[in-house]
């Protein structure tokens, strides 16, 4: 049915190096359980510079990407897949604007940065994005149907 296949709607989430230094881990996934999503996958690790080039893809030709890429590799980071109607558009709102400063009150990046190169989380901005970083940091066996 219909409703089913859009409750099934799953994205690709990432708490970035510094949400994980400044111990906001516990903060971001309550908010994310709060709201109704449900997390079918999580793990630490430290991304590769492989990973974060082949992660930060769109990005390869703008002038902040060797700082990006720099900066994902930094240190221990959180990925996770969460599910729910919605969730692709619905996390990105959970998140707020990508400079933080603009971010709106309520919003995790409006809450806790103020720099876009020290933003906190990411989530995947598109259907498309979604499932290409979910194959990225996860194999099949790995996501809790
Ligand atoms: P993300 O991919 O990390 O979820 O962030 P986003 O969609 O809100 O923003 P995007 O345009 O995809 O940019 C990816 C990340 O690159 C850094 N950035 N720096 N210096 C700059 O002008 C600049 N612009 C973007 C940010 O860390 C942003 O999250
Ligand atoms: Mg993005």
């Amino acid at each position: 049915e219909r409703g089913m296949v859009v409750d099934k709607e799953r994205t690709f989430c990432m708490i970035k190096p510094e949400g994980v230094a400044r111990g906001l881990v516990g903060e971001i996934l309550t908010r994310i359980e709060h709201k109704g999503y449900r997390i079918v996958a999580l793990k630490m690790l430290r991304l590769t510079r492989e990973m974060a080039e082949k992660h930060y893809a769109e990005h390869r030709e703008k002038p902040f990407f060797r700082e990006l890429v720099e900066h994902i590799t930094s240190g221990p980071v959180i990925a996770m897949v969460l599910e729910g109607p919605g969730v692709i558009s619905g996390l990105r709102k959970l998140m707020g604007a990508t400079n933080p400063q603009e971010a709106a009150p309520g919003t995790i990046r409006g809450d806790y940065a103020l720099e876009t190169g020290q933003n906190i989380i990411h989530g995947a901005d598109s259907l498309a994005s979604a499932e290409r970083e979910i194959n990225l940091y996860f194999r099949p066996e790995e996501i809790m149907g």
